[in-house]
């Protein structure tokens, strides 16, 4: 190493040299292996820097040429998935071909509305969220056997009446760690309602598998659980049993909120945190160009969301969850609905035929996605 200027030799102590180098490679930028970080919050080395996270796995397409795909379902290991505006519901093969085992009666397609979330109980009986004449309801088929020639059986109507609209209809189902099914509404672009205890638009609602108003929900005879919420359409429990849900922000903020019974979120008094009482705050948030958080899933103690006009798959942890991890981002469209993968890690489904995308080749897809250890 030679110092401009200097006309004759001198010693340089190692910790010097060292001390230089460092600084010539933080000011000529990363040069290859060894470099330094930019920052302390750079990923170790033999990961990407690129802002996309740790470089994730290459997800495995599990499904293709899906229309409109919204919600997908397990019974009995059988894959259900349903079609938000042909109201099919279709039953995929391990070859990956799909086959159709009804359609749900009476569904309105129109915006955001139309055959939306599944579930499926111990009992393999199909709960399904769909818009009909008068406004968004929840229903329950029998479902026939065997695997390979499910059909849809008869109908109970659990709930209707839910206020649909073109957007904000929600739609997300899911049967909780206490047996209970959880219904996840929209405004339906009504923003008051969300606050009003008699509408069912803006809530999370809960409900016995038989549709019936549990005893201990917060409100006697009420199917509300919480309130103030915008659009939710994405629901989880984690090991311990806390129940997180993702929401819609309008043009501030997006939620990833830990709901508790009778908790107020604060739509549409405030997007976001606020820090007032009586609302509850979001335990994270993000733009919404950077996120629109449709389905959620935990598995292994990670929250994944998935995430639309952001079109990335984002990752928190259980343990911390106020951070968060992207991957994928905009490799894959954008995302609807992530769940446990049956062999592990999650599955994700794309939403790039929704109207709102650019679908392509093979859209829209469910990808099987390892989690990063
Ligand atoms: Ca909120």
């Amino acid at each position: 190493m030679r110092t401009r200027g200097s006309g004759r030799p001198r010693a340089v102590r190692p910790a010097v040299l060292l001390a230089a180098l460092a600084l010539l490679t933080a000011c000529t930028g990363p040069t290859g292996p060894g470099s330094a970080p930019p920052d302390g919050d750079a990923p170790p080395t033999g990961t990407a820097s690129d802002g996309a996270g740790p470089r994730a796995a290459e997800p495995r397409t599990v499904a293709t040429d899906l229309d409109v795909p919204w919600s997908v379902a397990f019974v009995a290991g059988t894959p259900l998935i349903s079609e938000r505006d042909s109201g099919r519901i279709l039953e995929l093969a391990a070859d990956g071909s799909v086959r159709e085992i009804g359609t749900v009666p009476g569904v309105r397609h129109g915006g955001e509305g139309g055959l939306l979330g599944l579930a499926v109980d111990g009992e393999q009986r199909l709960y399904v969220y769909s818009t009909g004449r008068d406004g968004n309801r929840v229903q329950r088929f029998a479902l026939d056997g065997p695997a390979g020639a499910y059909t849809l059986g008869s109908a109970e109507t659990l709930l209707d009446g839910i206020p649909s609209g073109s957007n904000h209809n929600g739609g997300r189902l899911a049967l909780g760690p206490d047996g209970m099914l959880y219904v996840a509404t929209g405004d339906a672009g009504e923003r008051r309602a969300a606050q009003d205890p008699a509408s069912l638009a803006g809530k999370i609602l809960r409900l016995t598998p038989d549709g019936d108003v549990p005893e201990d929900n917060p409100t006697a005879g009420s199917p509300v659980f919480s309130t103030g919420h915008r659009n939710v359409q994405g629901m989880a429990w984690s090991a311990d049993g806390a129940m997180y849900a993702t929401e819609f922000g309008q043009n501030t903020w997006d939620e990833l909120n830990l709901i508790v019974a009778g908790g107020n979120y604060g739509w549409p008094e405030f997007e976001g945190a606020a820090g007032r009482d009586p609302f509850r705050d979001p335990v994270q948030q993000w733009r919404p160009s950077d996120a629109s958080p449709s389905g959620l899933a935990i598995v292994e103690g990670t929250l994944v969301v998935a995430n639309l006009r952001g079109e990335v798959l984002r990752t928190a942890p259980v343990a911390d969850p106020t951070a968060s991890t992207d991957r994928y981002a905009g490799e894959l469209g954008r995302l609807r609905d992530v769940v446990p993968g049956p062999a592990g890690g999650v599955w994700v489904l794309t939403s790039n035929t929704d109207g709102r995308g650019t679908p392509r080749p093979g859209d829209d897809r469910i990808l099987e996605v390892p989690l990063p250890r």
